[in-house]
């Protein structure tokens, strides 16, 4: 049997036939059989440009229905996909194609020159561009090359992405997930939340991360239902919008702008049978005050670029704020001691590191086997970095995490990689890089800076001189000077001072 994950969609996509798969607002519109045919030829234009099983390919390009094609062309031929963040600097950019020795690099057209250049000092990288009106390098390809008929034979284990997601030491990690880790999951979702052929799902997230990508693509895929590609979130587009949908999934910060509009009522989402949350905490008011003006109970879920998602609200059931619900058919979870002295599962309700196992668990970081070994252990479990509790009904609560990492409107900002390119900075003597509460944003990313002896940086210039450097959802919002930070006994900085003593900072933006 092929466990090609694209060999289940194919399927599907051929059953489905002329009914429509991705709408957008210009009318790019693709039905099923139209996507066949272009994956076919995308897959074509991979071989043309030399790419083959386990290559991997990798993409930053802007959001549009042929990027998404091309990920089913990249498992058609058995490549590995990778995408990356479209707000990511070419600096960033460096370490992803040096790190992960791709194939292909596919940019947008605007970025081709930058690309090409980056590329040049990574060993043999193609550079080739795609833009948001099927434009662009690749399409000039996929014109002259012959369509691929054929999936390619995969076990379940084999690689179909790579993606990266900051690590504690400021390194990313590239997750490398398989087949069988994308197809088991997007199976329990479909069936979790009740997924079929009559969705539309309203898909306003970018496709670089595992939200937009593969919970909300793979979904849609597995049901043969239909999404409505919007570029970006936005308020007003989506209240367009929202009439011909049936769900959407959304990370928390899409609810707190929805709620802020009055065009957000019963009447306005009538046609919706369900909305998602996750990617970051949802607070049980943004819960409670979404159900309140639309009588939907927001499902809110918990997941991993490395594991894909655990655990989920029931469709059914009562959906419980500030809870995520329990485990999906097929994971496990546990709760284990903080400091990893053992992994036996703790007495219900105490709260401890949350493990999960289950077919949805990635299968290591690409070349880090020692990094692997830390948080994959033998026994199949993974530990996630979050602090859980498994309260008397069975739900997990999410209570904070042991991993320094700030959420900022669902991005994952690693605060030691942002304080290795502060402390460089001429004039800083060293920094530690704090979230703090932000009503948009969830947490807004927040540097406390001590100066060099006798040197007097300023906020803007300090934010300035990350712009090369970071993507601009990682860049501090706020600088702040002090004379020392407060450190314990062993030398650790104590963040939650600073957090403390910070708190207020983002109180009244918006
Ligand atoms: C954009 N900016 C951000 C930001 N997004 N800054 C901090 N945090 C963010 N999340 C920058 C913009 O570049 C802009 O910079 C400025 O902040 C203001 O932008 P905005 O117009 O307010 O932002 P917007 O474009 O509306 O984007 C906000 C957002 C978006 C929340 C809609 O970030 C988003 O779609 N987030 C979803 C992230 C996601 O999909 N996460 C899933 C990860 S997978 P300037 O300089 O132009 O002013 C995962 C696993 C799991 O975690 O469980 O799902
Ligand atoms: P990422 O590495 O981008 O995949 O982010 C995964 C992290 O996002 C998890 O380890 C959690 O810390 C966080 N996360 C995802 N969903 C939720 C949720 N529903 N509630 C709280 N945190 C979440």
């Amino acid at each position: 049997m092929n466990h090609n994950l694209f060999a289940t969609f194919e399927k599907r996509m051929h059953e489905r036939g002329d009914a429509p798969f991705i709408t957008t607002r210009e009318g790019r519109d693709y039905r099923y059989s139209d996507a066949l045919d272009m994956v076919a030829r995308l897959a074509g234009a991979l071989v043309e440009l030399g790419v083959g099983p386990g290559d991997r390919v990798a993409v930053q390009v802007d959001k549009s229905p042929e990027a998404i094609l091309l990920y089913l062309a990249s498992l058609k031929v058995g490549a590995v996909y990778l995408p990356l963040n479209t707000g990511y600097t070419s600096e960033e950019i460096r370490y992803f194609l040096g790190d992960a020795e791709p194939a292909l690099f596919v940019c947008r057209p605007a970025s081709l020159d930058a690309a090409t250049q980056v590329a040049s000092s990574c060993g043999d990288v193609r550079v080739v561009s795609l833009g948001t009106a099927a434009d662009g390098g690749l399409m000039d390809v996929v014109a002259a090359a012959s369509p691929v008929t054929d999936c390619l034979e995969r076990d379940a284990n084999d690689l179909a992405a790579i993606l990266y997601t900051s690590g504690t030491t400021g390194r990313s990690k590239g997750a490398m997930l398989s087949h069988g880790n994308l197809g088991s999951n997007a199976e329990a979702l479909v069936s979790a939340w009740r997924f079929s052929a009559d969705d539309r799902l309203i898909h306003a997230l970018p496709i670089f991360h595992t939200h937009g990508l593969f919970v909300a693509c793979n979904v849609i895929l597995m049901a043969g239902a239909s999404m409505r590609f919007l570029p970006k979130f936005d308020a007003d587009v989506v209240f367009e919008e929202i009439a011909q949908g049936t769900t959407m999934m959304g990370v928390p910060t899409f609810y707190t702008r929805l709620l802020k509009d009055p065009r957000l009522t019963r009447e306005s989402t009538a046609n919706m049978r369900l909305f998602t949350s996750g990617s970051a905490p949802l607070t049980a008011d943004t819960h409670e005050a979404f159900e309140a003006a639309t009588g939907h109970a927001i499902l809110e879920r918990y997941g991993m670029t490395e594991t894909n998602m655990n655990t989920s609200n029931p469709y059914d059931g009562q959906r419980i704020a500030g809870t995520v619900g329990m485990p999906l058919p097929g994971v496990e979870v546990r709760i284990t001691d903080r400091e990893g002295k053992h992994h036996d599962a703790l007495p219900q309700g105490e709260i401890g590191m949350l493990e999960v196992r289950g077919p949805n668990v990635f299968q290591g970081y690409w070349r880090m086997p020692e990094k692997t070994a830390e948080e994959l252990l033998e026994d199949g479990f993974f530990i996630t970095g979050d602090l859980a509790l498994i309260d008397e009904r069975g739900y997990v609560q999410i209570v904070g995490r042991d991993k320094d990492l700030v959420i900022s409107g669902g991005y994952n900002v690693y605060p030691k990689e942002v304080e290795g390119h502060i402390d460089e900075l001429g004039g800083v003597l060293e920094s530690a890089v704090i979230g703090l509460p932000h009503p948009d944003l969830g947490e807004g990313v927040t540097a406390v800076v001590v100066p060099a002896e006798g040197a007097t940086p300023q906020e803007t210039e300090i934010i300035a001189a990350l712009a090369d450097k970071l993507a601009r959802y990682k860049q501090p919002k706020r600088v702040f000077f002090v004379d020392s930070l407060p450190r314990n006994t062993m030398g650790k900085v104590q963040k939650n001072q600073l957090r403390e003593r910070f708190k207020d900072t983002y109180a009244a933006s918006s």
